[in-house]
């Protein structure tokens, strides 16, 4: 069915052909970046062998496409995967070998795209993955940002940001499509035009960018489908300004050009925290439009102006509020340019649109000032009073007389553009991304909204890819799972659950421990070769990787791992089982406590390190740059994964779900997919710590962090460390602001919101029992074992197959 793939012979011939043709050498004297070079362009055949197989069906077939709307895509690192969903990752391993090349050191040559910032955009990855391998007809749409999330370095315990410019020495995975190019306008006025007693409205005055497309295909695991990633580039229509040009204005005639390209220049490093900049307003109306009108153009390709089929050919998703503008931009070119009417146009945009909503913490909420969306995008402005007038309308009959609920529920209201209300109020269908966040979706954030239409609002459990987070980055648990279960479980990830009946068996056990202990290993040489640290394998390896941010309380381990010191430093009989705490996380470059909480994090590893009997049972290490490619070494070697975020906060996490399938346990509170993943693999096979969501909404009244200070001297002497000089001496006022936050609040806000305080004894009493549990080796295994087993639902491919049956409803293609 699929079309062949390429043979060691072929492979290795490949690869030298390409070194002499395109550089002149041999493998023995070419540089790393030319074997790149050659390797990439081996594997770039074979998946465009694949493009060309397909191409063209979806439009044969007359067949829906989805396009899937996200700011965001944080792809990682192509060409291993590649060779995965091509299935022939045994041969081309072969062939590296034969050749004598080093796979590490030839992997790191592929720049990865960072074109996210955390779980939104991993989560719009997987998904892609996913709907290219269940072959349903899809395309991605984001921004081709030529600065990624900055690159993290750790200078005397701080965090630095550097530029990440990962297209400085070309991408090998993109098309360039300027024959598709749009042009996006921004700013000018409207002008109402009387045409035969119609009226129009013309945009004047405006200046044009254009959007270049660039595609990165995406293959599915062993099929012919390939989608694309469009990646859209802002360009100036004119190259440069000739006038000023010719005039001798040079300077100018660049500036202007500059001014355009800026729109595509970088990604904005915020994650859960909106900010009202104008030039984040212009990214994500280009990101809009330019999608909206491609996938306008290409219906009309193939259906004509037969536009009342337009939402049963056409599905698209706003992964989260910032693509939503794409909704009054469809408005637009169906009413300005296609010529229909209000109630048609609205219909069909109805029809059209899903929204996902990632986050319920408030400050997250995107809204825009009035006035800056009136003068950017006057036209789709005007639209937007339209759509909330109409909107406010309805909402009259609803909830007569209630003013403060219908402004709360506007889309446009107080002088701002409310993007979650147009998201919720034009798309036919709402979800949440775990259980419980799409209950709080429906009780509290869009409750006005969920009484009104019950059933526009659902819960789809979020999903990570195995192909990329399990058979590409643990290849020997993979092998393991084939050698007892055979390998369809590659394919459907469901069939995990048939190890189950190996939790208990020791010879799998063992195998399992030598898998685990291997990836460690590899760990420690990833570390040493990065950074220069060092870390022993026989320790445990307790990781929290994720963005930091107070709601994940990455603050909570850290004073557990103080206290925990504490304790050996007065105690000379204590012991524990060993441990290695890594920390993985980049803090927004404007959260001044997130990026003092790396410094402390640093600060206790200092600590930790300088005294003699602390340092051999515990050291803490964070990681530099945490990104997709240390993510694939780091989560196979977890022993224990540590999601930790006030309940209700998360809206649901991935990287749990990873280290679950990696066979980590988890110590969480009930939250997000914490709590599925509880439900998964058995109470017995997570630690749950900690206050539930409920709790957490009571506390707001009574909580008093004071009285956990005055009353538990353990967690006293660690806040009074923050400021006494014990953790930076020279400077005993560095966590002044940590300490504060904690006890007194800030900004006339309450003390410690996050429930640091409140969750810190039930959360050291947790990973007490977790230590001890750890030394009982047979029954640490079995449970590991069953997390892995149980793991299969958090497979993207069954999200993937509920979004589609409940929201898209794409067909398979026929390949
Ligand atoms: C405007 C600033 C901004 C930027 C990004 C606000 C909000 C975001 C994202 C919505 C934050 C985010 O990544 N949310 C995460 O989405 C994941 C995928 O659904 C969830 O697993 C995480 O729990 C959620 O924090």
């Amino acid at each position: 069915m699929t079309i062949e793939r390429m043979s060691v012979a072929e492979i290795k011939q490949s690869i030298i052909e390409k070194l002499e043709g395109n550089f002149g050498c041999e493998v023995s004297d070419a540089t790393q970046g030319q074997l790149y070079q050659a390797i990439a362009t081996t594997v770039r055949e074979e998946v465009l062998r694949r493009r060309t197989a397909s191409r063209g069906e979806r439009k044969r077939q007359r067949a829906k496409k989805l396009y899937y709307l996200s700011a965001e895509f944080l792809v990682g690192r192509a060409m291993h995967n590649n060779m995965v969903s091509l299935v022939n990752e045994p041969n081309y391993m072969q062939a590296l070998s034969e050749l004598g090349v080093d796979k590490r050191l030839l992997f790191e040559q592929e720049p990865e795209p960072g074109l996210g910032n955390g779980g939104l955009g991993r989560l719009a990855a997987c998904f892609l993955d996913s709907l290219t391998t269940l072959e349903l007809p899809a395309m991605g749409c984001t921004i081709r940002y030529e600065y990624g999330l900055f690159k993290q370095k750790i200078v005397d315990g701080f965090q630095v940001e550097m530029p990440d410019n990962w297209l400085e020495h070309g991408n090998m995975w993109e098309i360039a499509r300027p024959d598709q190019a749009v042009e996006v306008r921004f700013g000018g006025y409207v002008e109402e035009v009387q045409d035969s007693g119609k009226m129009y409205f013309r945009l004047q005055n405006y200046s044009t960018i254009l959007a270049v497309p660039y595609d990165m295909p995406v293959l599915g695991y062993d099929t012919n489908m390939v989608n694309m990633l469009r990646t859209w580039a802002a360009k100036s229509p004119k190259d440069i300004d000739m006038q000023s040009f010719n005039r001798g204005q040079y300077a100018r005639a660049m500036e202007e050009r500059e001014l355009c390209e800026i729109i595509s220049k970088v990604l904005y490093p915020g994650d859960n925290h909106y900010q009202g900049k104008e030039l984040r307003l212009k990214q994500q109306y280009f990101l809009s439009s330019a999608s909206v009108q491609y996938a306008v153009r290409d219906f009309e390709k193939t259906y004509g102006p037969n536009w009342k089929i337009f939402p049963d050919k056409v599905a698209i998703h706003v992964n989260d509020t910032h693509p939503g503008m794409a909704i009054p931009e469809l408005m637009r070119v169906l009413i300005d340019e296609k010529g229909l009417n209000w109630e048609e146009a609205e219909d069909i945009t109805r029809r059209t649109f899903a929204y996902t909503n990632h986050t319920v913490m408030a400050e997250a909420l995107e809204k825009w000032p009035e006035d800056m969306v009136r003068l950017q995008i006057p036209r789709i402005y005007m639209i937007l009073q339209e759509m909330n007038r109409r909107l406010c309308e309805k909402l009259w009959s609803a909830y007569p007389g209630q003013w403060e609920r219908i402004g709360h529920m506007a889309i446009i209201a107080y002088g701002q553009v409310h993007m979650a209300n147009l998201c919720v109020s034009y798309s036919h269908t709402v979800n949440g991304v775990s259980q419980i966040h799409a209950d709080i979706l429906r009780k509290s954030t869009f409750n006005d909204f969920y009484l009104m239409r019950p059933n526009k609002f659902l819960g789809i459990t979020n999903g990570i890819t195995h192909r990329r987070w399990l058979i590409q980055s643990n290849p020997g648990l993979s092998s393991l799972i084939d050698e007892a279960i055979g390998d369809a479980w590659r394919k459907d990830c469901s069939l995990l659950t048939d190890i189950k009946p190996f939790a208990n068996d020791a010879a799998f056990q063992q195998k399992f421990a030598a898998v685990k202990r291997a990836n460690k290993e590899y760990l420690a040489e990833i570390l040493k070769a990065r950074q220069g640290v060092e870390i022993n394998p026989d320790t445990i390896f307790d990781v929290q990787a994720k963005r930091l941010h107070e709601y994940k309380r990455q603050l909570m381990n850290a004073l557990s791992i103080l206290m925990l010191y504490n304790r050996i430093v007065d105690d000379p009989s204590f012991t524990c089982e060993p441990r290695t705490y890594l920390f993985g996380a980049k803090a927004a470059p404007g959260y001044y406590r997130a990026k003092l909480i790396i410094k402390l994090i640093n600060a206790i590893s200092q600590l930790v390190a300088k005294h003699p009997r602390a340092s051999k049972m515990i050291k803490v290490v964070f990681m530099e740059n945490y990104c997709v490619s240390l993510a694939e070494a780091l989560i196979p070697a977890a022993d224990v994964s540590e999601q930790l975020s006030t309940a209700g906060k998360e809206a649901s996490g991935t990287g749990n779900m990873k280290f679950m399938m990696n066979g980590a346990i988890t110590i969480g509170t009930l939250d997000g997919a914490n709590i599925e993943i509880m439900q998964a693999a058995g109470r017995e096979n997570i630690y749950i710590f900690g206050l539930n969501a409920e709790e957490v909404e009571q506390g707001y009244s009574t909580y008093r962090s004071s009285e956990i200070y005055e009353t538990n001297p353990a967690i006293r002497r660690a806040l009074e460390q923050l400021i006494d000089g014990t953790l930076c001496p020279e400077n005993p006022r560095m966590f002044q602001d940590i300490y504060h936050a904690l006890l007194f609040g800030d900004g006339g806000g309450m003390a410690d919101p996050y429930f640091v305080l409140k969750d810190l004894p039930s959360y050291a009493r947790a990973q007490k029992q977790l230590g001890e549990d750890y030394a009982k080796r047979e029954q640490w295994l079995s449970r590991a074992i069953m997390n892995t087993a149980t793991s299969g639902i958090f497979a993207s491919d069954r999200t993937i197959s509920e979004y589609n049956e409940l929201i898209w409803h794409l067909p398979k293609l026929k390949l």
